[in-house]
């Protein structure tokens, strides 16, 4: 019972609360606006509160298991992105489909994020001694997310689908490029004994509280982030 009293230096519980109420306050917000919002973007911004409502009611789970254990909950953790991700790829599409993007788009977008997810999860979980095999997998399958969004088929789309949404593509572009890169520095601290000879942290429970730590900014930013620049872009002029 000792964790269930939050030390004032907790900063894994404190990030978990703040996710916590973060995901809900954006989550309530969302759904709220999908009423005054155009007709051609509600979709877009009911996904956005589809994805922190998802990470609301997991970041609930993490942050009572977390305070019960003072264990990451790792399990937990990738549930969330295995729904969240995908459905932050139907952003992607959903702003483009305007201009002509293809389902085909779609799946190449959800198959990466999914392989990107997957081997992370091995690496942290089932294979940690390959953590860095399967950290390099998932690095590749990150990058081509970015080039899909930044230089390939997402890019060219959005420039033809005029000024709003070619910004907000451009914006939610680096949200996956910097703010997604948060998660593989927090799998880089978190790996027990280093990666690859990157030893960020060398105290195991220090290693996996800045991971908590860095997966858990790295979630809000992206996905209120990320929400709110599907939302102003429902609200820009061009309806
Ligand atoms: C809302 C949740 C989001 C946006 C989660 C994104 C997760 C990633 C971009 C994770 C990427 C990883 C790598 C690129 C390498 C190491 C393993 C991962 C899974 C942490």
């Amino acid at each position: 019972m000792e964790h269930l009293k939050i030390a004032s230096d907790n900063y894994v519980a404190f990030t978990f609360f703040i996710g916590t109420m973060a995901m809900m306050a954006a989550s309530v917000f969302f759904f709220f606006e999908v009423n005054n919002t155009s007709p051609k973007w509600r979709t877009s911004v009911l996904v956005s509160g589809i994805i922190t409502f998802i990470a609301a009611v997991h970041y609930y789970y993490m942050r009572g298991y977390n305070l019960e254990t003072g264990d990451s909950p790792t399990f937990f953790r990738y549930v969330d992105w295995i729904l969240t991700v995908p459905l932050m790829c139907v952003e992607f599409y959903l702003i483009t489909k305007k201009a002509g993007a293809k389902i085909g788009l779609l799946w190449k977008l959800i198959a990466a994020s999914l392989v990107m997810l997957i081997t992370g999860y091995f690496g942290e979980t089932i294979d940690r001694g390959n953590s860095a095999i399967w950290g390099a997998i998932s690095g590749l399958a990150y990058f081509y997310i970015v080039y899909l969004i930044w230089f390939g088929e997402v890019a060219k789309l959005a420039q033809t689908a005029g000024a709003q949404v070619a910004k907000a593509t451009r914006t939610l572009g680096w949200f996956v490029l910097v703010g997604w890169a948060i998660y593989p520095l927090g799998y880089i601290l978190g790996t027990p004994g280093g990666f690859a000879g990157i030893q960020l942290v060398s105290n195991p429970e220090a290693a996996a509280h800045s991971m908590d730590i860095a997966y858990n900014i790295a979630d809000v930013i992206n996905k209120v982030g990320f929400g709110l620049v599907i939302y102003a872009l429902s609200r820009s002029a061009e309806d």
